[in-house]
């Protein structure tokens, strides 16, 4: 008895949920066959072990740009929002961020195309310019963007949210800047921090949930799970059940993105 006591740690619980069945999805980038495959491999798992209340969907952000789906991949989050199966929470992605400085600025256009925005533009059925160094023509690109746009699309851009907590998880886009608190992050960093936050060991206040930064394999540490398994190059959209019993990784693969 004594001896089976000695040294013998207490094993760590894992994170809590509150009892919540959570399911959180790494970066899209416009590949909408990846998350059509991906949302059934979600109803599956619940299928198999039905939670006790509403699971909640937490997006990660960056829907749009580089894959050629981006409209279509926002078309199907707004469906799951007007069903009952999941609460779905949406997080805005650096992306996002371009898409909605384009609606302000034409100009800046010519940046964005750099990253993948003429995938988007097209994806609503607008012609990229020609010249991506032609003011004129973005100025062009943007009336017909803003006319092509749904307001659902817009109301659904303007509104996403920054940061959402559940239980000892926090979800962010990026990460986190180490020894700021969570209430005290700025948009900046939870939109596209990087290195500072992906080589510190933590602790960040809560367990980190996050994509960005695209790598060959889920990152899991007791500090934070890194999503971003770079679905438009990789053809792997990853995405992490969380729950009190710990987590668990799944995955669709569709192939790599043609050319
Ligand atoms: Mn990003």
């Amino acid at each position: 008895m004594f001896k089976s006591l000695f040294g013998k740690k207490t094993p760590k619980a894992p994170p809590s949920t509150g009892g919540r069945r959570v399911y959180a999805v790494g970066d899209i980038h416009g590949r909408h066959d990846l998350l059509v495959a991906l949302l059934r491999e979600i109803a599956t798992d619940v299928s198999a072990e039905p939670p006790d209340a509403q699971p909640l969907l937490v997006f990660l952000g960056d829907y749009v740009d580089r894959g050629p789906g981006s409209c279509q991949v926002v078309e199907t989050i707004l469906a799951l929002r007007s069903e009952s199966a999941f609460e779905v929470r949406t997080l805005k992605g650096n992306h996002e961020e371009a898409l909605l400085r384009f609606l302000d600025e034409p100009a800046f256009g010519s940046t964005w195309a750099e990253h993948g925005g003429n995938a988007t533009l097209a994806s609503y059925g607008v012609q990229p310019p020609a010249t991506r160094t032609d003011p004129e023509a973005w100025a062009v690109a943007r009336a017909a963007f803003g006319e092509a746009l749904p307001g659902a699309h817009r109301t659904f851009y303007d509104a996403l949210d920054l940061i959402t907590e559940v239980g000892d998880y926090a979800f962010v886009h990026a990460g986190v800047r180490p020894g700021v608190p969570l209430a005290h992050q700025t948009e900046r960093d939870l939109l596209w921090i990087r290195g500072e936050f992906l080589q510190a060991p933590g602790p960040f206040g809560k367990v980190i949930v996050h994509g960005h930064t695209p790598m060959e394999e889920p990152q899991v540490t007791p500090h934070r799970l890194g999503l971003d398994t770079g679905a438009y190059a990789t053809g792997v959209l990853t995405a992490a059940r969380l729950d009190d019993g710990g987590h668990k990784i799944i995955q669709a693969r569709v192939g790599r993105a043609a050319a």
